[in-house]
């Protein structure tokens, strides 16, 4: 198991190399320290309360539309907050996830994107449909990914964890996705329909752990039936060369991108 050592390097283990490879996914204990995720913490409330301003759709909700009342938003979407607060770049989540994206993807890994998702309490809607991350994505040469998702609060199966579909990413093609709300002008979210066979590994863990996925597993969560939040804070490494080409398409994880009102276009071609 992956462990924490005293001068804050994470060294993940044999086991999660080889889970993370096999099944897409792998969950890491104690990424964070209670006092790091404690600071964390404070500046993922400011934008909740929204005192951070963050423009358009980047403040949107992922189990609704983007007309839908912010106050009666679901899961709460911010996109891309170290853009909007600068002062988070270079943070203790981002140092400490750098290393691991390193041991499991190799050399040449960076920070593609980061996104916070809030589960509000009582909201049984607040869930996140069946996906796999690539159908959200330009297709690339270099796919390696590992998307951190850091749990701020301990997440749990009533509350709407993170649940995969283990080894998906060993499927020959992408599964075909379509827009979950109406049209990508209404909305982002998109899904696909669980297949027979499909067997669900819901994967609860505790703030401060993370899960790691890849590009390719099936995975999204549930709603949360708890009267507390479900917070988590998002960060994806992929290779250098794929988000230079991202970028060049003007294509930036922000949901103000010009391409993102478009539906999505040649999911279904990408077999790799
Ligand atoms: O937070 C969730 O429930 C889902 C997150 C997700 O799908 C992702 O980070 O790729």
């Amino acid at each position: 198991m992956g462990h924490l050592n005293d001068d804050g390097t994470y060294v993940v283990s044999d086991d999660d190399r080889a889970a993370f490879e096999r099944d897409g996914y792998v969950h890491l204990t104690g990424l964070l320290r209670p006092d790091e995720v404690d600071e964390l913490e404070v500046v993922y409330d400011r934008f909740l309360r929204r005192e951070i301003d963050v423009a358009g759709r980047d403040y949107c909700d992922m189990a609704g539309d983007y007309g839908r009342d912010p106050s009666d938003y679901s899961i709460i979407n911010v996109m891309l907050p170290r853009r909007y607060h600068p002062a988070w770049q270079g943070n203790i989540y981002e140092r400490r996830t750098a290393q691991v994206a390193a041991q499991l993807c190799g050399d040449g890994m960076d920070i593609d994107y980061d996104q916070l998702l809030a589960k509000q309490p009582h909201k049984d809607d607040a869930v996140f449909a069946w996906h796999q991350d690539m159908a959200y994505w330009p297709d690339t040469p270099d796919r390696r990914t590992a998307t951190f998702w850091l749990a701020i609060d301990d997440s749990t199966v009533d509350n709407g964890c993170m649940r995969f579909i283990p080894a998906t990413n060993a499927e020959g093609a992408l599964r075909p996705h379509a827009p979950v709300f109406g049209g990508r002008g209404e909305s982002h979210a998109l899904g696909t329909d669980l297949l027979d066979g499909d067997v669900v590994v819901d994967v609860p863990i505790a703030r401060g752990d993370c899960t790691v996925h890849n590009e390719r597993v099936m995975h999204g969560s549930g709603g949360n039936s708890t009267a507390g939040y479900r917070r988590a804070y998002v960060l994806a490494y992929r290779s250098v060369e794929t988000i230079a080409i991202e970028r060049e398409l003007g294509f930036t994880h922000s949901h103000n991108d010009a391409g993102e009102v478009l539906d999505s276009v040649g999911v279904a071609e990408q077999t790799r």
